[in-house]
This record gives C-alpha cells, structure tokens and sequence, in this order.
C-alpha cells in the first residue's frame, strides 16, 4: 500500500484504486455477467431484489477472469494490510441495477469496537468487515451508486435522524454541512475499498445501461460476519489454490503467512 493510499483510506475510510481493469476486461465480464443474467439455466444465480434489480450469486467459478476478482495483486496489497495476515472472504455478490433502481439506506458509522471496526494503532490499520467493489459501469458523481459520510468510520456518534430522510431517497443537505454526504464517482474498471464502519449508502442509479458493480467483502482471518457458508465444490474446483484459501472458515491458530496469499 502506497503511503498516499494508506493516509487516503485512514481520512475517509474509503480508497479508489484507478483502472484496476482495462476496458476490453470490464466488456468481457459485463457481456458474460448479462447473458447469465437472462438464461433461465441460470436464474437461481440472479435473485430479484424488490427495486427491480438483482443481485449474483455464486459466479466466481464462471470463468477465469471472473475468479481473479478474488486475488487481484492490486487489491490484495491493500487488504493485506488492512486485514492482516490470513484474511478471508467472507461473501460476496453482485448487483445488476436498471436505471431508477438501487436506493439503499444510509447505514454504518460511529459503532465503535463491534464487528465492521476500524482501528489505527501505531501506524497499523485494522479493519472488521471490508468491501472491495468492482465497479463495471462509469458512475459520475450524483449519477447514483455509492454515497458516504467521509470519515464517519471514525465517529464517536450514531447515525442521527437524517439518515432516515436519505432512506426515502434524498441526499439531505443539512444547512450546518451541505455536503456531508458524498456521491464517489467511479469508473468502469476502477475498485473501491471501503469499510463496512463507514457511514455509507447508494443513491439511485441514472444511467442508461443498468449499473453492474461485484462486492466482495473481506474479514479478518479470525472473524465471521456472514453465516460461513462454502461454495460448492463445483466451484472451488475452478479456483486457484490462493482463491480457494480466501473461502476458509474463520480461525485464530497459526494464521498463514500472508506470502501463502501471495500478498507483497
Ligand atoms: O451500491 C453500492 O455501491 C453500495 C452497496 C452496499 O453498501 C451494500 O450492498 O451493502
């Protein structure tokens, strides 16, 4: 982790990593992720949520290119650190969102030590729960998709009332702070890091073509946050042996040695 990324990410408790997929990447994976999501053969892969999105499931073991979302070198330098060593993948999913859809609550913030934490001590970052979205749809800000409070990964206070407001699909401009909350654009092929402490939400997505972005959300090597849950054999058969060990149950003994994930 570059020293600029590691004070990014410790100011706003979320870091872009620019470009992580070239354009002819992001192409492949959207064409393949689209006609999956219109064959019947595969729609218990593909949820409804009740906007008139759905969510993915289950994907990884598709294709090659899809399963090196897991362990990209780029993303897993940042985790690594993050994360420390033996970190985990805990779940994950997609999100394929129709313009008008994709609204989510402002949700996170000012919890403290619990599960989703965020910790600095001695110049070393900790987080619980970690997401790493990869984003497959150019996102201009207030274009929709992911929104936050800035820093509030590190607030001392709950959510207060207006986090309710911004359920009901307004950004609230409170008249002591306009823009607290910030709409992060992102390009198609970019990566967002943030932490699950964060204050954050998504507002709705405008564009044209429906917005694809793929969360997968990381954990300590010790910790759960999801029910564990192991992807069927016939997709751990498709992955490398790093991507398998990302799906290990948690543990505390002897973590692996964060060279096993290959992480530098
Ligand atoms: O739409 C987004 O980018 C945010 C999604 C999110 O926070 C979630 O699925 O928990």
């Amino acid at each position: 982790m570059l020293d600029r990324q590691r004070y990014i990410f410790d100011v706003q408790g979320y870091l872009v990593l620019p470009g992580v997929l070239d354009l002819q990447q992001v192409a492949r994976l959207r064409a393949l992720l689209e006609t999956r999501a219109t064959d019947p053969r595969f729609g218990g892969h593909f949820p409804p949520r009740d906007d008139g999105s759905v969510e993915a499931l289950d994907f990884v073991g598709w294709d090659a290119e899809l399963a090196a979302l897991l362990d990209n070198d780029r993303v897993t330098a940042v985790l690594g650190e993050l994360l420390g060593t033996g970190y985990r993948l805990d779940h994950y999913y997609g999100m394929r969102q129709p313009r008008g859809t994709g609204l989510l609550a402002l949700h996170g913030g000012g919890h403290g030590m619990d599960e989703t934490f965020y910790a600095c001590k001695g110049g070393q970052i900790r987080t619980g729960l970690t997401v790493v979205s990869w984003a497959l749809s150019d996102t201009p800000a207030a274009g929709g998709g992911f929104a936050c409070v800035p820093g509030s990964h590190k607030a001392n206070f709950s959510l207060p009332e207006f986090a309710d407001a911004f359920f009901a699909g307004e950004i609230v401009a409170l008249p002591e702070a306009p823009d607290l909350v910030r709409e992060v654009p992102v390009k198609a092929g970019d990566v967002l890091v943030f932490t699950e402490a964060l204050a954050h939400a998504a507002t709705t997505w405008q564009g044209e073509d429906a917005r694809w972005a793929l969360l997968f959300k990381y954990c300590p090597g010790w910790a759960s946050w999801a029910r564990h849950r192991p992807p069927s054999s016939a997709t751990l058969t498709e992955l490398t042996e790093r991507q398998r060990l990302l799906f290990e149950a948690p543990y505390v003994e002897s973590p692996r040695d964060a060279t096993t994930l290959g992480v530098s």
